[in-house]
C-alpha cells in the first residue's frame, strides 16, 4: 500500500542496512568533491537551516540576489558537480520507470535542529517527470499537502532507508520537514558520521 496520496508513493524500508551504507559511502564521496554549502533565501538573504550539495549535470541552489535556480557548477569551488552515482541512477530507473535519467540530484543535510518550511518544487521546467527522494539517518516528521498552500496536509514519518516517489498530481504538492526526531536512535551510516543527523537526496528532471 505505498500510495499515500494520489501520485505519492512511500516505500518504507526500501534500502536495507547494506544499501544504506553503500549510499552513504557514495554521498560522502560527493561531499568530498563538492563541499556542503548554505543556500540563502532570495531577497532577505537569510540562511537556510539545511546544508546542501549536488551531483549530476545540474545542481539546485539559492542566494539573495540570484534566487532559486539550477546551476552546472558549485557556487564556491566553481567546479562542475560530481557525476551521479550509478546506484542512484539504478534506483531512479527501478522506482520511477521514467525513460530519461535524472538531471539533478540535491543532497540535503539536516542537523538535529534543521527544518524545511512548506514549499513547492517549481524551479524545474518539466513538471511531468517524477521526483524521487531517499532518506538516511534520523527519522523526520514530514508534511505533504496539495497544490495550494492552504490545502489540507498529512504528516507522516520519513525514516532512514525510505524512498518517496512524487508523480502526477503529487509532483505539484506543497511539502516540508517539520522537525528531525532524536538522531541518537538512528545515526547516519559510518561514512557520513559527524556530517549531521539526517540526509535526504532528491533526484529530478530539470529541463
Ligand atoms: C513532495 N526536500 O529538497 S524530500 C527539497 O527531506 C525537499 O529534504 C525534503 O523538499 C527533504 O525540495 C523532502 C521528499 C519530497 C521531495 C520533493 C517533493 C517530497 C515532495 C516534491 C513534491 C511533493
Ligand atoms: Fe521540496
Amino acid at each position: 500500500m505505498p500510495e499515500i496520496a494520489p501520485g505519492a508513493f512511500h516505500y518504507s524500508g526500501f534500502l536495507d542496512a547494506g544499501a544504506q551504507a553503500r549510499l552513504a559511502r557514495d554521498i560522502a564521496e560527493v561531499i568530498a568533491q563538492a563541499p556542503l554549502f548554505v543556500s540563502r533565501m532570495p531577497k532577505s538573504g537569510l540562511p537556510m537551516s539545511v546544508r546542501m550539495t549536488n551531483c549530476g549535470p545540474l545542481g539546485w541552489m539559492s542566494d539573495r540576489d540570484g534566487g532559486y535556480r539550477y546551476e552546472p557548477a558549485h557556487p564556491e569551488t566553481g567546479a562542475p558537480w560530481p557525476p551521479m552515482p550509478r546506484m542512484l541512477l539504478d534506483i531512479w530507473a527501478e522506482l520511477t520507470g521514467y525513460p530519461k535519467p535524472p538531471e539533478a540530484c540535491l543532497i540535503n543535510v539536516y542537523s538535529d535542529e534543521a527544518k524545511m518550511g512548506l514549499h513547492q518544487d517549481r524551479d524545474e521546467a518539466d513538471f511531468n517527470a517524477p521526483i524521487l527522494s531517499l532518506s538516511l539517518g534520523a527519522d523526520c516528521r514530514f508534511r505533504l499537502g496539495g497544490p495550494k498552500r492552504a490545502d489540507r496536509t498529512i504528516a507522516f514519518t520519513l525514516s532512514g532507508g525510505d524512498a518517496l516517489v512524487l508523480s502526477g498530481p503529487a509532483r505539484r504538492s506543497f511539502h516540508g520537514v517539520d522537525r528531525i526526531l532524536p538522531s541518537i536512535l538512528t545515526p547516519l551510516p559510518a561514512p557520513l558520521m559527524g556530517v549531521g543527523a539526517r540526509v535526504n537526496v532528491t533526484m529530478r528532471r530539470v529541463t
